[in-house]
């Protein structure tokens, strides 16, 4: 039997306890990473709305709206398949409250289409407001959807208009893509991405919203109420933490 002296035995059982400590940091790291989401070929991030009218400065501002950028760009550096869409609004359109007279923006109306929310004038067709935010940095993009373009008819979704029927092109798009599973990003969480998230669940397709890569406007409650929504159409809601980027 091999016998150590006092020293040799220190130096010993010091480095075992070495290996024994990185060990353990290694399995929790590999742990960690594999329960985080990698973006896979099949998988397409959809960058919703991030132009300068819905940052401060812009038309309809979404408060804190240009923070998201820096983590927007990151993300999508990780995803092979980008999809950027555009609020897209012909001047006077159905949606703005100065189309009717005496109506104020965020009083609502009814349309054949539904509840509308009038908002002030926004995103209007070729203006310097309408377009994607200077620092986002996708290059990659391999689509823009323009949508909202028709005068009296509102499309919050990426996907169909307000009217939950008339198609966008996005789903044949995806479909012939091979792309299946949609992660949303952008603004605003309680219309233009909860909206397109839950038309992506109607669709077929898995939905996963990046929380802290959105922001909401918030108007009378509808952020926990898109959240309820989207919840219970089976969108899934995760931080960029808990994906691989
Ligand atoms: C949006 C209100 C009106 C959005 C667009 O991008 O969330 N919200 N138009
Ligand atoms: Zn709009």
């Amino acid at each position: 039997m091999k016998t150590y002296d006092r020293r040799e035995f220190v130096r010993i059982a010091a480095a075992s306890v070495v290996v024994a400590g990185m060990g353990a940091r290694a399995t929790a790291a590999f742990a960690q990473a594999a329960a985080k989401i990698k973006p896979s070929a099949t998988d397409v991030l959809l960058v919703v709305d991030v132009q300068n009218c819905f940052v401060p400065g812009g038309t309809l501002p979404v408060k804190e709206g240009d923070a998201i950028i820096p983590l927007v760009n990151r993300i999508a550096r990780s995803f092979q398949h980008v999809v950027l869409t555009q609020d897209w609004h012909p001047p006077g359109h159905g949606s703005f409250a100065s189309t009717y007279p005496g109506k104020r923006p965020f009083e609502t109306i009814s349309l054949s289409s539904g509840t509308q929310v009038l908002w002030p004038d926004h995103c209007v067709q070729g203006t310097p407001d309408a377009e994607l935010h200077k620092d986002l940095r996708i290059t990659h993009a391999e689509l823009i959807i323009r949508k909202g373009y028709r005068k009296f008819m509102d499309s919050y979704s990426a996907f169909y208009e307000a009217d939950g029927k008339t198609p966008t092109g996005l789903v044949g798009y995806l479909r012939e893509r091979g792309l299946t599973q949609v992660f949303l990003v952008g603004l605003a969480t309680d219309y233009c991405v909860g909206w397109s998230a839950m038309d992506a669940r109607k669709a077929g397709f898995t939905a996963f919203v990046i929380e802290d890569a959105t922001r909401g406007i918030d108007t009378d409650g509808s952020l926990a109420k898109a959240w309820t929504d989207m919840l219970g159409a089976g969108v899934r809601r995760i931080q960029s933490s808990d994906l691989d980027v």
